[in-house]
């Protein structure tokens, strides 16, 4: 009797975790020759979930930020120099347009979903 509801319990465990919403993911792109690149290519833009994490890595030997005026989704992560990321972690769903303040043609979208 004990073994069947120790088996009950483990089995509503096991149901409870697959039906709990999928765990947030955290992304990493590259700044590198004033483009916005991941896995090595330039990306235009980037599909993400609300509470998904984009990091930021400055990988050139000078200055860059990262902001967008995409409200609610809004957000300036300053200026950084080489081998410094920084990160956002995206709150609402939409559709954001990603920047650097320092180089005009640094841009990207990021599309945000809900979960
Ligand atoms: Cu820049």
């Amino acid at each position: 009797m004990i073994r069947r509801s120790m088996k009950t319990v483990v089995f509503g465990l096991c149901a409870a975790l697959f039906a709990a919403p999928a765990l947030s993911r955290e992304y990493l792109v590259v700044q590198k020759d004033r483009k916005f690149v991941m896995d090595g290519k330039e990306i235009a833009a980037l599909q993400v979930k609300v509470g998904d994490t984009v990091s930021f890595q400055n990988s050139d030997p000078f200055i860059h930020n990262v902001f967008s005026e995409s409200a609610p989704n809004d957000f300036d992560l300053g200026a950084f120099p080489m081998n410094v990321a920084e990160s956002h972690t995206f709150q609402h769903p939409g559709e954001v347009d990603v920047k650097c303040a320092m180089h005009g043609e640094m841009k990207m979208k990021i599309i945000v979903s809900a979960q």
